[in-house]
């Protein structure tokens, strides 16, 4: 980064420069580390450290000064310290992805250049000194099993994985003395239930198939380009080339031409093209695990929401690009998406009690039910995700007999969705020998502050201590890894990313974690996902809004009395109205929005609140953290006498009607506001986005990136709603005096999305990635065993012990085993 002041010369580290930042402002220096240390041993975070900063050089011009130079740079870009006196141990993040650790006495000022390893130590110091002290304390080191991955070099690389694969494998297949043959062997393993695909045996060497291309070329080249494969098909079969390489002459020669090239001399562009046409994938295992997975009646149910609106848009995508993949292949293939989760037989008047169903507007994908099995039976009842571990393997291995009985083959790609899926995913990957991808929709480490070094006091309630190990072990396991931002992987400029947040790090009394993951890792992806736009479409689009809702919407808003879907009411129906909607988890904030208009006369002037989420009556709810938001709404409408400005509406299930809601908030010239604690992704961002609604969302996680602050949308701080509220009070404020102005943000934010996040553009990527990756691991074999291995040792010795430290529940929640 060149961006920002007195920048470290390329070649420095910070153990190398610091001493010399300190030296110039020894004096105020060492009164800074003296309150550093003065009271005790403690972990200080970034704010703590500019507090101490603050009161150690009390003269603001002083303070500034020292903050403008190298020492402020340091300072600025340091993400935590661990104090053991005398000393201090830093952690600085000069740029997304890059950690430097120094240790510093605060007596003389001495500095040291540290390993990641010594800083977890001085952490853990702080928490557990006879573990911390114990040479043999468990390490867990990623980094030294996998010594053969290229790893990219740059911040801006991160996330791209897939482009910095295809070069690497571009130049491995250049190399003759190498892979020449990986290509080819390859090719010859290419099937369809046990017939060959694209080549035969007949060319099982390399000079064989480059003639047999020439002549075969020259053969199609001769056609009438749309001749179809089947009018060839035989001459080209005793030629040794089977079925896979186009559904017509024009279209084969291409592909033809593609791989002569590519074994001439590979470049990373024609790869990635040829292997977007190999036939390599035709079924496809989803795993989403927790929550009520369907396709109705679901959505804003305890642990039940962006996850399965994502994974149902994403197989619409994927099976819709499979089709015309296969179709182009000149192939008669059915494929199949199957989306398995697990069976509720106590299902709440939803379907998730069914085995199989047809998922809509598909033609061949279905979602699979497999119930939780334990010793005293199947377990009846919804349970929350962070309870869900003891239950993993044994799914595992009846998920894995379903669905080969369903496929009557195995799966090409199996893809995992957070935490549970991905392990589930990892397990059967490993034991069927299958290319993986996983999916974290949001890794839960980065939303509960310092929820590695304290984890005692988090396991009872979140057993964390699950919930990192599944997690490791899937991010390791996985051959790519689909995020749907850059900041998932490696945050912004003043925060790690969600997995960057694994790189090191540490639970004192468990196991250090010397290398987790690293972001540079070339299996990182961005795909970010879109919106259904057939329900997600654009309020000026009048001819298609769907009228028949407006009644039941109209009552929804502004009908007067309380019920069991609605309570408060708004007084003046013609000021615009601010929306939002998510599930009623502590980190969605919805009560915090309520508080921050609560407080805001201008704001409460200017503009309703409606909000929609959870339920009213807290002895309903099974989720601890729904009832306490519950009860803070209460008291927020109480307390701040709320009633006639505010409508709380019930948890929604019906998406069409949903798109209708945001749309009619657009009827009204209002916005949608997302004022999360931390949103991995976000999509009701998208969703209203995609409705012409203005939307303020977090400046914490994805909507960060989906919108671009003052462009197409705003940004808000949910750690500072005066100056949020504030934000929104000016936009309508604005509006009043220029109404074009709410236009301009409606149709900008609608741009935004059409050129960066359609589903379209996702499944083209995804499917390119598992045939990428897929060769790639094949060709990486040895690497793969290796970690396999160190992954299995991880899962056996330590995830099992932590996964039956999980309650589960008594013997009547569960029904007895039907017989066999
Ligand atoms: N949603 C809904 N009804 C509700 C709350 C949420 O239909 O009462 C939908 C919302 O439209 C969106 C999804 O659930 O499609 C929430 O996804 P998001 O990514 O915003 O958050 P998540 O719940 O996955 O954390
Ligand atoms: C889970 C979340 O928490 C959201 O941020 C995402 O948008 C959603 O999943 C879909 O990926």
């Amino acid at each position: 980064d060149s961006s920002s002041g007195p920048v470290l010369k390329r070649a420095d580290t910070i153990a190398d420069s610091m001493p010399d930042a300190l030296r110039q402002s020894r004096f105020h220096m060492k009164k800074c580390f003296a309150r550093f240390v003065t009271r005790g041993k403690r972990l200080m975070k970034h704010q703590h450290i500019m507090e101490d900063l603050e009161k150690a050089v009390e003269d603001r011009a002083e303070r500034n000064k020292l903050l403008e130079g190298l020492l402020g740079y340091i300072l600025s870009s340091t993400q935590e310290a661990a104090v053991v006196p005398p000393y201090v141990a830093f952690a600085v993040r000069p740029n997304p992805g890059f950690w430097e650790f120094v240790k510093v006495n605060a007596d003389d000022l001495q500095v040291e250049g540290i390993e990641a390893k010594d800083y977890l130590k001085c952490k853990e110091m702080v928490f557990d000194e006879k573990w911390a002290s114990d040479e043999n304390s468990l390490e867990i080191d990623f980094g030294a099993i996998d010594f053969t991955t290229p790893h990219m070099a740059l911040s801006s690389s991160i996330g791209n994985g897939l482009n910095f694969t295809t070069k690497i494998l571009s130049s491995r297949l250049n190399d003759k003395s190498q892979s020449s043959n990986a290509l080819l062997d390859y090719l010859l393993s290419l099937n369809y239930q046990g017939e060959n695909l694209m080549i035969n045996d007949k060319l099982n060497n390399l000079p064989k198939l480059q003639t047999a291309l020439k002549v075969a070329e020259t053969y199609a080249s001769a056609l009438h380009k749309d001749t179809p494969y089947q009018k060839f098909e035989d001459r080209f079969r005793e030629w040794g080339f089977e079925k896979g390489w186009g559904n017509t002459a024009g279209r084969v020669k291409e592909t033809m031409r593609m791989l002569s090239e590519v074994l001439e001399a590979a470049d990373p562009v024609k790869l990635e093209s040829l292997f977007s046409r190999l036939p390599n994938m035709f079924n496809i295992v989803i795993f989403s695990i927790h929550g009520y997975f369907g396709q109705a009646d679901v959505l804003g149910l305890p642990d039940t929401g962006g996850q399965v609106v994502y994974i149902l848009d994403q197989v619409r995508a994927l099976e819709e690009e499979l089709l015309q993949k296969i179709k182009l292949q000149g192939l008669n293939v059915k494929p199949q998406i199957l989306v398995v989760t697990r069976m509720i037989p106590d299902a709440k008047g939803t379907k998730c009690n069914q085995e199989l169903e047809p998922i809509f507007n598909t033609k061949h994908s279905h979602i699979l039910r497999v119930p939780f099995w334990t010793e005293k039976g199947i377990l009846r009842q919804w349970v929350s995700r962070f309870d869900i571990y003891p239950y993993l393997e044994r799914f595992a291995q009846d998920a894995t007999i379903k669905i080969l009985d369903h496929l009557e083959a195995k799966p090409d790609l199996i893809i995992g969705n957070y935490t549970d899926g991905n392990l589930v995913s990892s397990l059967m990957a490993n034991k069927l020998g299958v290319t993986q991808a996983t999916i974290a929709h949001a890794l839960e480490k980065t939303k509960y502050e310092d929820s590695d070094v304290k984890w005692k006091e988090f396991d009872e309630k979140y057993h964390f201590t699950s919930q990192f190990t599944a997690d490791m072990i899937s991010m390791n396991s996985a051959d790519f890894i689909i995020t749907s931002t850059y900041q998932e992987i490696a945050g912004s400029t003043n925060k790690p990313g969600q997995y960057e947040a694994h790189t090191a790090f540490t639970m004192p009394g468990l196991c250090r974690v010397m290398s987790g993951i690293s972001v540079f890792d070339p299996k990182f992806n961005i795909a970010a996902p879109g919106a259904d736009q057939s329900v997600y479409f654009p309020f000026t689009e009048k001819q298609q809004r769907l009228i028949k809702f407006h009644l039941e919407i109209e009552e929804l808003l502004y009908s007067k009395d309380d019920n069991e879907e609605h309570i408060g009411y708004l007084e003046d129906k013609n000021k615009p109205i601010i929306f939002s909607m998510a599930r009623l988890d502590k980190v969605k904030n919805l009560s915090g929005l309520v508080e921050w208009y609560a407080k805001d006369k201008r704001l409460r002037s200017l503009v309703n609140l409606v909000i929609v989420g959870g339920f009213f009556n807290p002895a309903k709810s099974k989720d601890r953290e729904e009832i306490s938001e519950i009860k803070k709404m209460h008291s927020l409408i109480e307390e701040y006498k709320l009633k006639g400005q505010f409508r709380w509406i019930a948890a929604q299930t019906d998406r069409y009607r949903n798109s209708e809601l945001y749309r009619s908030i657009a009827d009204t010239k209002g916005a949608f506001v997302q004022p999360a604690m931390y949103e991995a992704f976000g999509l009701t961002v998208i969703e209203a986005m995609n409705c012409g609604l203005p939307t303020f969302a977090t400046n914490q996680g994805g909507p960060a990136e989906i919108i671009v602050d003052g462009v197409s949308g705003f940004h808000i701080d949910p750690y500072n709603g005066d100056e949020s509220s504030n934000k929104i009070a000016d936009f309508f404020e604005m509006c009043k005096t220029d109404p074009e102005h709410w236009n301009r943000m409606s149709k900008a934010g609608l741009q935004r999305i059409n050129e960066c996040y359609t589903w379209k553009i996702y499944a083209n990527k995804v499917l390119n990635m598992g045939s990428i990756y897929g060769f790639w691991r094949r060709l990486n074999k040895e690497q793969k065993l290796a970690k396999e291995r160190y992954i299995h040792m991880l899962y056996s010795l330590q995830f099992r012990n932590l996964a039956r430290n999980v309650p589960i529940p008594g013997e009547a929640s569960f029904e007895p085993a039907p017989m066999a």
